[in-house]
């Protein structure tokens, strides 16, 4: 058994005395109650979910297993001569709560090497769609084919599988899909865009590394790469895809389903695919301006324009976030560091200084500051990666960690199948006349 599936079945049967005892003596604690509001609003700040991979603090930010992005950044191993850690560190970080060792990180990126074929038929089932489909939609065909691929499947058809090990079918097929989907995405780029041109990978390199190769961009868009996949790897499980892979793989249904159901609720505009709507944005309006650099005044403008037209602000907002994505600001410091002068990035952070204000005085959204897509795109375009209807795929790949980590844990701590209660309105209706009359027997007493 690998360093790291020895050390998760420790850290299983360990954290499985802590859910049971909860369970057993606390089961009847409340943790939330619900407004009608509530309900009818996309159940936001209902506390109704268990993860450990990640915890969203609506002021701080993201921590990952409890360390922050610097921390994470910092901390773990790298590959030699990187600013960068190792994806596969990271990912033995989601899954285990521990920081790797430099060894036990590249026996990861060993481990996912001989993972990575992906099959034949995957290439010929994205030929085959019409070149004009969005690269999400290829994504997600491409996870869903690989289905008959998955050991949790097999082992659920053969019989093998029950409560106490159905995790270990759940992880083998976590780690087969996280080492395939740079492939699947690098391909699904060069299809559409650069003639069917393939770029065979490169077994010396880690995931973060073969994947800018893949991609045909030179370094150090690869390190770009590896932060850009830890960036977006989670947002605790509340989110769109978070949430929509959980609850599909509730239902037993394995890695492959449950994926590729978390990666379409990510190509909604509202989730994932701003990063791609922010270059949409931007470019329009260049355009208009025929190509020249927005003034402040004409910035406020152009704000003010989309938001009278009744469209949304990309890249700014937050259901949680009530301050500056920390994501954002990551991307930023790179950008700083980087690309200072860069066109575009003074732009994005012209914007920066323009938006919150507007957003304030206008009134209507809870968190005026950037989240993570405000600044995404502009690192990608400037080493060359211009297909902004791409973006969301990058997204995705990242993605895939947190939730195939929170997918391999659903199934240690056997979380049943998800199955929310709901109400009708004429049912609300009669909560609210209940709480009026309750109210006004209150002022009468
Ligand atoms: N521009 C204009 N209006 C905005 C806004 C923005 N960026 N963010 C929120 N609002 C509006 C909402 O549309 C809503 O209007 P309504 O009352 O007319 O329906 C009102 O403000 C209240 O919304 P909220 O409670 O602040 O936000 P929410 O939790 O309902 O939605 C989000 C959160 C992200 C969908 C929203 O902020 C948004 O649409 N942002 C722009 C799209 C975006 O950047 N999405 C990416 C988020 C990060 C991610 O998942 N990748």
């Amino acid at each position: 058994m690998s360093t790291l599936k020895n050390v998760l079945a420790k850290k299983i049967e360990e954290h499985r005395k802590r859910t049971t005892k909860l369970l057993v003596e606390s089961g009847d604690v409340k943790i939330s109650d619900v407004t009608i509001a509530q309900a009818i609003g996309g159940m936001r700040g209902v506390k109704g979910l268990v993860t450990d991979i990640s915890y969203l603090d609506p002021f701080e930010g993201i921590r990952f297993r409890g360390y922050t992005i610097q921390e994470v950044m910092e901390g773990l191993p790298k590959p030699e001569g990187k600013d960068y850690p190792y994806v596969e560190g990271f990912f033995y970080l989601l899954l285990t709560g521990d920081i790797p060792t430099k060894e036990q990180a590249e026996e990861v990126v060993e481990d996912m090497k001989h993972r990575a074929k992906v099959p034949e038929y995957v290439f010929d089932i994205l030929r085959a769609m019409p070149r004009d489909s969005h690269p999400m939609v290829m994504f997600s065909a491409a996870i869903v084919s690989m289905q008959r691929e998955s050991e949790f499947a097999k082992a659920y058809n053969e019989g093998k599988f029950n409560k106490y090990n159905s995790w270990e079918y759940m992880y083998e097929d976590a780690l087969n899909l996280m080492a395939r989907l740079p492939q699947v995405g690098a391909f699904i780029y060069r299809l559409k865009y650069k003639g069917d041109t393939q770029i065979d990978p490169d077994p010396t390199l880690d995931l973060g590394g073969n994947f800018a190769h893949m991609m045909g961009l030179e370094p150090p868009y690869d390190e770009v790469a590896r932060m850009y996949f830890i960036l977006h790897s989670d947002h605790e499980s509340g989110n769109v895809s978070a949430h929509t892979t959980h609850l599909v793989a509730s239902a037993l249904s394995d890695a492959y389903y449950s994926l590729s159901a978390g990666i379409n609720g990510l190509a909604g505009p509202l989730h994932g695919l701003a990063n791609q709507e922010v270059l949409a944005w931007i470019q329009q309006f260049m355009e208009k301006l025929g190509g020249q650099v927005p003034t402040t005044e004409q910035l406020k403008k152009i704000v003010w324009d989309t938001l009278n037209s009744g469209h949304v602000i990309p890249g700014y907002g937050h259901a949680v976030l009530r301050k500056t994505d920390p994501r954002y600001t990551s991307q930023r410091e790179y950008c700083l560091k980087h690309l200072p002068d860069y066109p575009l990035f003074q732009l994005v952070s012209k914007l920066y200084e323009v938006v919150p204000d507007i957003l304030k005085e206008q009134g209507k959204a809870k968190n005026p500051w950037p989240n993570v897509d405000a600044q995404s795109g502009v690192i990608q375009w400037y080493y060359g990666l211009t297909e902004y209807d791409f973006y969301t795929v990058l997204f995705g790949i990242g993605r895939a960690l947190g939730v195939l980590a929170n997918i391999t844990w659903d199934r240690a701590l056997g979380y049943p199948i998800e199955r929310p209660k709901s109400v009708t309105t004429d049912m609300l209706e009669e909560y609210a006349k209940q709480a009026q009359e309750a109210k006004s027997n209150e002022h009468r007493a």
